[in-house]
């Protein structure tokens, strides 16, 4: 373990462009729920009834108390020392680049610099219809949210939490980010099960077009068999340990 760890500071010593995509095992250690895995969401509710469209059109109401019990959950939690230490590289190295796929904003409050949110916030919301002015979206950090399902305040129809369901396209301006940041000379992959797509690709986009690339999850995925380096253990750990090699 401590030679990988070394290892691992040598190259993001060495690395002029640093990119890193982040997955819900980072915010683990802060209290938020993962979504696969032992204690995960999926185990309790089915993905085909809360995050597609089809179930927000089928019942707006269940998904919204499904989102409004997140945001309570959240709203207690702190960002982790995984969290602080990826702040502090964003903040140092000047080519860092951090795409996360979690909703919850905890590299928001952390201070990451370089930040891109493929799959949404939890804390902004969107007009369903699709109205001229609520399309863009806004930011509302209300708990708990008094009226469910809350209203868009230019429309006034459904206003619908601003993630990015299965079956949704990436917003195209985070999705080029992403694709872009995959051109790096280190890729880390943290806390993510590596099975959802377009996100999952990107750590072998790097790798096709040379990147030093490694992961660290507390479980072997299907990324750990391509990766240069897979680091076991919880992201809160190991990032500490890493950082205090640089
Ligand atoms: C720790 C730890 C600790 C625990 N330390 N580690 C290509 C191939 C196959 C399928 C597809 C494909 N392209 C598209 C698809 C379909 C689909 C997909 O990928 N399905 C797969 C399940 C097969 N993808 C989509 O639908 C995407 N859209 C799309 O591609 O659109 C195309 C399109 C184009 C044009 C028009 C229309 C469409 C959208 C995907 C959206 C995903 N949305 C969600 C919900 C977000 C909102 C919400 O939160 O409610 O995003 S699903 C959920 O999964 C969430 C997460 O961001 C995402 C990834 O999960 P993540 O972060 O990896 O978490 P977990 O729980 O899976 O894993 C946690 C990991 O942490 C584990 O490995 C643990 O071991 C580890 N861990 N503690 C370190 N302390």
């Amino acid at each position: 373990m401590t030679d990988k760890l070394q290892l691992l500071a040598e190259r993001i010593r060495a690395a002029r462009r640093l990119t890193i995509l982040t997955g819900a095992g980072v915010s683990a250690a802060s209290g938020v729920p993962t979504f696969r895995g032992q204690d995960g969401l999926w185990r309790h509710y089915r993905a085909e009834d809360l995050a597609t469209p089809e179930a927000f059109g089928r019942n707006p109401r269940l998904v919204w108390e499904w989102y409004a019990w997140r945001r309570e959950k959240i709203a207690g939690c702190r960002p982790n020392a995984a969290h602080e230490v990826i702040a502090a590289w964003s903040q140092v190295f000047p080519a860092c680049r951090v795409v996360t796929q979690n909703v919850d904003d905890l590299h928001v409050r952390a201070g990451t610099r370089n930040l891109t949110r493929i799959h949404g916030s939890l804390w902004e919301l969107s007009c369903w219809d699709g109205c001229a002015k609520g399309a863009a979206g806004w930011r509302d950090e209300r708990v708990p949210l008094r009226e469910l399902p809350p209203r868009c305040p230019h429309c006034g129809g459904l206003a619908r939490p601003a993630v990015v369901w299965f079956g949704e396209a990436l917003v195209g301006e985070n999705l080029r980010a992403a694709l872009e940041a995959t051109a790096c000379d280190v890729f880390l992959t943290i806390g993510t099960s590596a099975i959802v797509y377009p996100a999952a690709g990107l750590v072998h986009d790097a790798r096709r077009q040379g990147a030093f690339t490694a992961e660290i999850n507390l479980e072997a995925t299907p990324a750990s068999g391509t990766v240069d380096l897979a680091v076991h253990g919880g992201a809160e750990v190991v990032l500490p340990r890493v950082a205090e090699r640089l």
